[in-house]
């Protein structure tokens, strides 16, 4: 594949140089403007993680309205994972939008969201009998499969973890742990939803060697004594906890959930709307253990940056539910599934699954040096191309604020995320096609942000 020329839009348009550029300061004149109409016109309930207004995306790079150009750390939260403006899937696009532009796949069908479907339920993993729909954003992909195993099991209650992250909506919001800034304010919440611990190595009171064990025996008891496992529907994990800090649950953790949830007719439903389509350095995140759900959410990755969502599972699961009990207007537009098409064959042609590993090796072993060097980084994780470093006091594991840090990231031209529970982890999502020289500078900016820190 062609990384180092990856161009920003295809078609004649403008080629996107993969590289750092600053002409202004960040963020500059024009963008400042911008923001104070954005004031004006927005609530300031829709935040804005670095205030330059975006006019071309591709590669590795973000490029503003004041002619800066900005090393990519983020892909818009894990979307954009072929790169912005991926040549295949503007190709479909641009052809699709020209044909027709929605029919609503409940009133007229179109071939497009039947492929999809189709390739999903090949490549999700499992190789039993599968059925897949669409619809239109993560929260929405987790609603529907809690629906679904609802109406399959007949059974009300719904178990979600510590640290997880599920989406805005109603039921979603209160899959989702954290208070602030998702639900403070917004309840009452959902009935039925229980929460139980979440196998967070760096934080487990016994120490990680402990940490899988333990963690799935109180998870389980939990489930057993306050629920009733013969009352639980469905078991709702992220197999990395995305906003939640980039958790990978210790080894072991979800093998025991899944075998206890398949002992007792409880379906395992995967969230993988942020781990999903290659991120991790596999197709998807279950597979690193083995693990096998009932049902698998996907999002975010799943189309470029259109918005589109799937819910995978068992046939007979997916087939319990009555003729029209599950769709909406939108969901499966033809754009996003012709998007989707053109993501899955930039995926395997460009063989971004290795790349995705390859994005591990070079940013991990970096991110351990920093953990070596400077006491505020407590721990380092992540696999593939998702990746983390959790801030810490120095000597301690009390939190310490990731934004200071993330500022200074984005002050020299690093679009670099923040996630956690305790707000104190700074998240690396770069797209795929990343350049490697982009890495590594990004690396570099990470790094002198860190020194720079007093405390460090
Ligand atoms: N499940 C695991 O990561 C979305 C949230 C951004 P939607 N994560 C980004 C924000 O602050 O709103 C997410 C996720 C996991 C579900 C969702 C929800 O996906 O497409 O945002 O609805």
């Amino acid at each position: 594949m062609t990384v180092e020329g990856t161009t920003g839009t295809v078609h004649g348009g403008p080629r996107l140089p993969q590289e750092r550029r600053l002409v202004t300061e960040i963020p500059g004149p024009r963008s400042r403007e911008l923001f104070a109409r954005k004031q004006s016109a927005v609530p300031p309930g829709i935040g804005t993680t670095l205030p330059i207004f975006v006019t071309h995306a591709g590669g590795g790079v973000v490029v503003d309205v004041d002619g800066n150009s900005l090393i990519d750390f983020g892909s818009g939260i894990a979307v954009t994972s072929v790169g912005n403006s991926a040549p295949r899937v503007v190709e479909r696009v641009q052809k699709q939008v020209a044909d027709f532009t929605h029919t609503c796949f409940m009133v007229t069908p179109y071939e497009s969201y039947v492929t999809v479907c189709e390739k999903l339920n090949a490549l999700t993993p499992g190789d039993h009998d599968k059925r897949t729909f669409l619809v239109n954003s993560g929260a929405e992909a987790v609603e529907n499969a809690v629906k679904v195993a609802r109406h399959a099991t007949g059974r009300p209650a719904v178990v979600v973890f510590d640290h997880g992250y599920h989406g805005r909506t109603l039921l979603t919001m209160t899959l989702t742990a954290k208070n602030m800034p998702y639900k403070d304010g917004f309840g009452p919440f959902a009935p039925e939803v229980y929460r139980v611990p979440l196998a967070y190595p760096f934080r487990w009171p016994s120490g990680p060697e402990n940490c899988a064990d333990e963690a799935a025996a109180q998870a389980i008891d939990m489930i057993e004594k306050q629920i009733g496992a013969a009352n639980v529907a469905a078991v709702v994990i992220e197999p990395i906890a995305g906003e939640g800090g980039f958790i990978e649950p210790a080894r072991g953790f979800l093998p025991k959930i899944a075998e206890f949830c398949r002992a007792n007719g409880i379906v395992f439903v995967a969230d993988e709307v942020q781990t999903g389509f290659a991120r991790t350095g596999h197709l998807f995140a279950c597979e690193d253990e083995g693990i096998v759900p009932d049902i698998i959410c996907t999002a975010k990755g799943i189309a470029g940056g259109l918005p589109l969502a799937a819910v995978t599972g068992r046939a007979e699961l997916l087939d319990s539910v009555h003729a029209s009990g599950l769709g909406g207007t939108y969901g499966g537009n033809p754009l996003a599934c012709e998007a989707a098409l053109g993501v899955l064959e930039t995926i395997e042609q460009d063989k971004l699954v290795e790349r995705a590993a390859h994005i591990g090796e070079i940013m991990l072993p970096r991110l351990r040096s920093l953990q070596e060097r400077f006491g505020i980084v407590g721990d380092v994780r992540g696999r593939g191309a998702m990746t983390a470093i959790e801030l810490v006091v120095p000597g301690t594991k009390d939190p310490l604020a990731a934004g200071p840090i993330a500022a200074r990231c984005h002050a020299e031209g690093l679009l670099v995320l923040t996630a956690g529970t305790y707000g104190n982890v700074l998240r690396f999502l770069p797209p795929l096609v990343i350049p490697d020289h982009l890495l590594e500078e990004g690396l570099s900016i990470l790094e002198r942000a860190i020194s720079a820190d007093q405390s460090a």
